[in-house]
C-alpha cells in the first residue's frame, strides 16, 4: 500500500497547521524572548508596546491564573521568565495583534533591565558546579573492579559529540479557538496531544475537559515536538482564554531555532579492558549530558543512554554513569534516538581507540563482543531472538566486505590525495518507552451504516507513515478496500490519556490496539453472516462474505446494514498495553522493553586530503525488520534515519557561544545534509527473520534505529584520516566537519 499521504503531499493539498482556515478575528501571537542567558530581570517595561499599532495585549507570568509550569517530568520550567531568565531565548512575554508584522514592530519597543549572572554552556563545568538536574544514575553490571586485573589490555579516552536541530520542515505552531463555558479547542503540531492537554488545563486553572487536543499531521517532529510542541499551544490557550478570541503562532525559523532545544550534547570518559583474544572483559563511562536550563525530558534521555551504552556487544562487567548537567542552553530535549545514539558513540569510540592502540581493524573487535541469545544487558535483561550475528554475517557477505576491505587498501596504496575509509556499524535498540508506564493505547472505531469507517488512535503522523501503517491493519482485518476507511485526526476528544507518538513504538501501541478494536467488530460482524447464511463458515474478502469458502451475494455494505437493523453495536473501543516489561529503578534491573531492534551497516567514504571534503561512497545496510509490514514506508525511514544520522555525524554543527549564544541561528550557518551530502548508494537488505509477537504484525519498529548507522560515517571518515595521517593522537568530536577533518589530517 503507498503512503496514503503521498498524492496530497505532491499536490501541496495536505493541511498543516498554518494551512487551517482561520476564522473571522483570528489573534496573531508572538513569543519575546530574553537576549542573555543568565540573569535577573530587573525592570520590564511594556508600556510603549502595548500602545502600539495592532497590539491587543502583551501577557507576563502576571496573567496565569493557574501555574506559570510546564516541567513534564520534573516541576522546574516555567512557562513565562518570572524574575529570572535561564537561556537566551527563554519567552518573559506574549506579545498578541492583528497580525505578525505589528507584534514584531512592538516588540522592538519593550524594554528588560537584566542584572547578569554567571553563564554556564558547558556540562562538566555544570557537574563541577553541582549544577545537576537530578541525582546521577549509574548502571552496574559484574564487577569491573575485580575484573581490569584480568584485562590483557585496558585503554581509556574521552569522546564529545554535540547535539542537533531538528529542522522538522513544519516550525513549531499551534493555534487555539475559544467554544462555550471557557473551554478551548487548540490545533498543534504536537506528537504529544495529551501533554498539550495537561500542561494548557495546568497553567490555565482548568479541568482537562475542557482542553480539546486537534492534530492532523506534523511535517516532521523527530523528537523536537514530543515535549517543545506544548509551550507554545499554552500560550495561545492562554491568549484565548484571557482574550476570548481565536489566537494562532506559527514560528518563524529563526525564532524556533533560538527558542527551541535540541538533540543533547554528551562528552564522556570511558575506560574498557580486553583480553588477549579481543573479548571486551570490562567497561567503564561516565557521561555528562548537556540537558540545558530545565530538565524537559533529559531524565528519561539519559536513562536511555545507560540503558544503551553497551550497544550491540555483550560485556559482562559494566559499570555506566550518568550526570544530567544545568547549562545556561534552551533544554534540550528527545531527538530520534532519544539518548541512545549518545551512549552508542561512546562505547564506539571505546572500540576504535583499543583498535587502534593494538593495531587490529574495530570490526575484528566489534565481532567477537556481538550479543548472542541468553546475555544479560547491565539492565537485567536476558536478550532473546538476538540478530546481532545474524546481521552482521549478513552485511558482510552480502556486500563482500573482505573484497570492499581490499579494493581500499589498493585504493590507499596508489592514491595520495584521497583516501577511503571503512567503518562497519551494528546496532541493538531497545523498543518500548523505558518509563513502563507509558506503554499503552487506544483505538476507537465506527463503522458508519454505509459501509464506511472512521478509526482514531493516539498516533500522531508526522511524516513515518503511522496513518498508512494503521489503514492496513482496518483493512486486512475486515477484507475490504482502502477508500472505506478515514484515519482522523488524533484528538483528545476521541481517544484520551494517550502517551506521545515517540519511542518508535506508535505503530506497535496504536497498531496493537486498533486490531483489538477491529477483531471485535469483526466478530459480531462474522456472527451476523453466520446466523444469515446459517453456517459457521464465514470470511470476509475482497469487499464480499464467504460462506463455506464460497463467496456470496452479500457484500461489505450489505453486512453492515444488516447488523445495525439488528441493533448490533457498531463502534468499538479497545486498548492495550505491552504485557511483560518492568523495571525497578531502586536496583536499575528489570526487562524494560518488549524486543530489540538489530541490523548493521558498512559505511565506506572518500576523504580529500588537501581540502578536507567528504563523499560518501556507499552505506550497505542488513537490517532487521521482521517482517515489515510497508517494505516502502520502512526503507523510507531507513534512508532518512541513516541521512540524519549522517548530518549529525558530519555537517551538522550547533554552536553556542558562552555566553549561551546560539551562532547556526539559521540554515545559512547550520548545514544539514543535502542531495550532494547523501552517500552515492544506499543498499537495504531485509534480514530474513520470523519477527516479534509484541511488533505490529511481526513489523518491528523502524523509526528510531535506522539514526544509528549514521555513527558509522563517524568511524569511517576517522580510518580514512588515519590512512593519511596514521601516527597523529586524534581525539573523538563529532560531528567531522570537514574543518576538523582537515586539522587532524595535518596534526602532528
Ligand atoms: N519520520 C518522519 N518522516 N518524520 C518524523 O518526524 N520521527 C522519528 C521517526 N521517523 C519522524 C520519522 C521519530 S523520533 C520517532 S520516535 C518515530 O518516527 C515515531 O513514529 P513511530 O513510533 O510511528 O515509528
Ligand atoms: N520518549 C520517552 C522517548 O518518553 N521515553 C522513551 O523511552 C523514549 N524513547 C525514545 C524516544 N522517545
Ligand atoms: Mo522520537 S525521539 O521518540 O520522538
Amino acid at each position: 500500500m503507498i503512503n496514503i499521504d503521498a498524492q496530497n503531499h505532491v499536490r501541496g493539498k495536505s493541511i498543516y497547521l498554518d494551512d487551517i482556515q482561520e476564522l473571522q478575528g483570528t489573534l496573531y501571537a508572538l513569543p519575546f524572548d530574553a537576549t542573555v542567558a543568565h540573569a535577573k530581570i530587573k525592570s520590564l517595561d511594556l508600556e510603549a508596546a502595548s500602545k502600539a499599532k495592532g497590539i491587543v495585549a502583551i501577557l507576563t507570568a502576571k496573567d496565569i491564573p493557574g501555574e506559570n509550569q510546564i516541567g513534564g517530568i520534573i516541576p522546574d520550567e516555567p512557562l513565562f521568565a518570572d524574575g529570572e531568565v535561564h537561556f537566551r531565548g527563554q519567552v518573559i512575554a506574549l506579545i498578541v495583534g492583528d497580525s505578525e508584522h505589528h507584534c514584531r514592530q512592538a516588540a522592538r519597543l519593550i524594554k528588560v533591565v537584566y542584572e547578569e549572572l554567571p553563564v554556564i554552556v558547558n556540562p562538566r563545568e555544570a557537574q563541577a558546579h553541582g549544577k545537576l538536574i537530578m541525582p546521577p544514575r549509574n548502571f552496574k553490571l559484574g564487577n569491573t573492579e575485580e575484573a581490569w586485573s584480568e584485562c590483557e589490555h585496558i585503554i581509556e579516552g574521552r569522546s564529545d559529540v554535540n547535539g542537533q536541530e531538528h529542522l522538522y520542515i513544519e516550525t513549531q505552531g499551534a493555534y487555539a479557538r475559544p467554544k462555550e463555558d471557557g473551554s478551548i479547542v487548540i490545533s498543534s503540531s504536537t506528537q504529544g496531544p495529551t501533554a498539550v492537554q495537561r500542561m494548557v488545563a495546568r497553567v490555565l486553572n482548568i479541568p482537562m475537559h475542557k482542553v480539546e487536543i486537534d492534530t492532523v499531521r506534523l511535517g516532521g517532529g523527530f523528537g523536537g515536538k514530543e515535549d517543545q510542541a506544548t509551550p507554545w499551544a499554552v500560550m495561545v490557550a492562554l491568549a484565548t482564554q484571557v482574550l476570548h478570541k481565536p489566537v494562532k503562532m506559527s514560528m518563524h525559523r529563526m525564532d524556533d531555532m533560538r527558542m527551541t532545544g535540541k538533540r543533547h550534547p554528551y562528552s564522556a570518559d570511558f575506560k574498557i579492558g580486553l583480553t588477549k583474544d579481543l573479548k571486551i572483559l570490562a567497561y567503564e563511562v561516565t557521561h555528562y549530558q548537556n540537558a540545558g536550563a530545565a530538565a524537559d525530558l533529559s531524565p528519561a534521555v539519559m536513562e536511555r543512554t545507560l540503558f544503551h551504552s553497551t550497544n550491540a556487544y555483550y560485556i559482562p562487567n559494566v559499570n555506566a554513569k550518568a550526570y544530567s548537567c544545568k547549562t545556561n542552553l534552551p533544554p534540550n530535549t528527545a531527538f530520534r534516538g532519544f539518548g541512545g545514539p549518545q551512549g552508542k558513540f561512546a562505547i564506539e569510540a571505546a572500540i576504535v581507540k583499543a583498535a587502534e592502540t593494538l593495531g587490529v581493524s574495530p570490526a575484528e573487535i566489534q565481532k567477537k563482543n556481538l550479543v548472542v541469545d541468553g546475555n544479560e544487558l547491565s539492565y537485567g535483561q536476558i536478550l532473546q531472538q538476538t540478530n546481532a550475528h545474524a546481521s552482521w554475517d549478513d552485511c558482510t557477505a552480502t556486500y563482500q566486505y573482505e573484497q570492499q576491505k581490499k579494493r581500499v587498501a589498493d585504493f590507499n596504496a596508489t592514491n595520495s590525495r584521497y583516501k577511503k575509509g571503512l567503518a562497519v556499524q551494528p546496532i541493538c535498540f531497545g523498543i518500548s518507552f523505558t518509563n513502563t508506564m507509558m506503554n499503552h493505547a487506544r483505538a476507537l472505531v465506527h463503522i458508519y451504516h454505509d459501509g464506511s469507517i472512521v478509526v482514531s488512535t493516539g498516533a500522531v503522523e508526522m511524516g513515518q507513515g503511522v496513518n498508512t501503517k494503521m489503514l492496513q491493519i482496518v483493512t486486512e482485518t475486515f477484507g475490504i478496500s482502502a477508500k472505506r476507511v478515514r484515519i482522523e485526526s488524533t484528538n483528545t476528544l476521541r481517544v484520551a490519556n494517550t502517551s506521545p507518538t515517540a519511542a518508535s513504538a506508535g505503530a506497535d501501541l496504536n497498531g496493537k490496539a486498533l486490531q483489538l478494536a477491529c477483531n471485535a467488530l469483526l466478530e459480531r460482524l462474522i456472527t451476523v453472516a453466520q446466523k444469515e447464511l446459517n453456517t459457521d463458515k464465514i470470511q470476509i474478502n475482497d469487499e464480499f462474505v464467504f460462506a463455506n469458502d464460497k463467496a456470496t451475494e452479500i457484500s461489505w455494505p450489505d453486512l453492515v446494514m444488516k447488523a445495525h437493523v439488528l441493533r448490533v453495536a457498531l463502534t468499538e473501543n479497545a486498548h492495550y498495553a505491552t504485557p511483560t516489561i518492568h523495571y525497578d529503578k531502586t536496583k536499575e534491573k528489570g526487562h524494560p522493553f518488549a524486543y530489540h531492534v538489530y541490523g548493521t551497516a558498512i559505511v565506506e567514504v572518500t576523504v580529500d586530503c588537501l581540502k578536507g571534503t567528504y563523499e560518501f561512497d556507499a552505506v550497505n545496510v542488513v537490517h532487521d525488520f521482521g517482517k515489515s509490514m510497508n517494505t516502502d514506508i520502512d526503507n523510507g525511514q531507513i534512508e532518512g534515519g541513516l541521512v540524519q544520522g549522517i548530518g549529525w555525524m558530519t555537517l551538522e554543527e550547533i554552536v553556542y557561544n558562552d555566553q549561551g549564544r546560539l551562532l547556526s541561528n539559521a540554515l545559512s550557518t547550520y548545514k544539514v545534509p543535502d542531495i550532494y551530502s547523501v552517500p552515492k548508494q544506499i543498499n537495504i537488505k531485509h534480514l530474513e527473520t520470523e519477527g516479534h509477537e509484541l511488533a505490529i504484525k511481526k513489523s518491528k519498529a523502524v523509526g528510531e534505529p535506522p539514526l544509528m548507522y549514521g555513527l558509522g560515517a563517524y568511524f569511517a571518515i576517522r580510518d580514512a584520516v588515519r590512512a593519511f595521517n596514521p601516527n597523529a593522537d586524534l581525539a573523538v568530536n563529532a560531528p567531522y566537519t570537514p574543518e576538523k577533518v582537515l586539522m587532524d589530517l595535518y596534526k602532528k
